[in-house]
């Protein structure tokens, strides 16, 4: 099925759908919860929150037309032999990468705060990459099952959309990708942040790659913009 959404700076077409798969980044308890990583950071995690609904309609409708969903998670091997010394002495916060907290240690896959959100729950069939880096390239298999699948058209959410959503656009970007950020399905902790990284995205005619609402989105699908969840 073609696909087109109105999207800035332009719309955005997808020649069958079959090439398509949401990427939903990092919506991690590390991320969103108090006592995780983004709260030892020294942020307010309570904003991030509230995309969590619309993400939720994203994936409700991708998997109501059998379309393809990745997931990501940041996070290194308990020995931390994949985490590179310059991103753990990075922060200089009294809590850092492998330190316990009250959602086991931080960014250490296994432990709870490396669990993705329970609303936003992969299906066992979905994908879950997971990262040592901010892009979900690096060190990952994701380019490869992209190849695998056939997928050359990302739509992006997640968090946080300066770091590691926008990292991952950039790369897929560079690797031919196409790729459309959804507006209100990614946030900030530093709401200028995300509004900075939607226009750099779109400047240029395009430079990194489209955005667009996530009505946009559902209107191109052909999916109910008003569609909800009941999870
Ligand atoms: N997922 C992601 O963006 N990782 C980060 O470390 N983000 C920050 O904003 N620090």
């Amino acid at each position: 099925m073609l696909v087109t959404i109105q999207a800035q700076p332009y719309p955005y077409v997808v020649p069958d759908s079959s090439k398509l798969a949401l990427v939903i980044m990092d919506m991690q308890r590390d991320f969103l919860d108090p006592g995780g990583f983004g709260d030892a950071l020294g942020h307010d995690v309570s904003r991030l929150r509230t995309i969590v609904p619309t993400v939720q309609r994203l994936q409700q409708a991708f998997r109501q037309q059998g379309l393809t969903i990745f997931q990501t998670v940041e996070g290194h091997r308990p020995n931390l032999a994949d985490c590179p010394p310059a991103k753990l002495q990075r922060g200089r916060r009294d809590l850092t990468i492998g330190d316990r907290g009250p959602m086991g240690r931080m960014l250490v896959l296994g432990e709870p705060g490396s669990a993705i959100i329970p609303e936003l729950a992969p299906l066992p069939q979905e994908t879950v990459i997971t990262k040592p880096g901010k892009g979900a390239f690096y060190n990952t298999h994701l380019g490869f099952l992209l190849q695998t699948y056939d997928i050359s058209h990302l739509i992006l959410a997640g968090v946080t959309t300066e770091v590691c959503v926008q990292t991952t656009m950039r790369d897929a970007n560079d690797r031919g990708y196409e790729c459309l950020l959804v507006d209100d399905a990614t946030e900030s902790y530093v709401p200028e942040f995300k509004q900075a990284t939607l226009a750099m995205v779109r400047a240029q005619g395009g430079t990194v790659g489209w955005t667009a609402t996530a009505d946009q989105v559902l209107a191109g699908l052909g999916a109910s913009p008003l569609s909800t969840t009941t999870s």
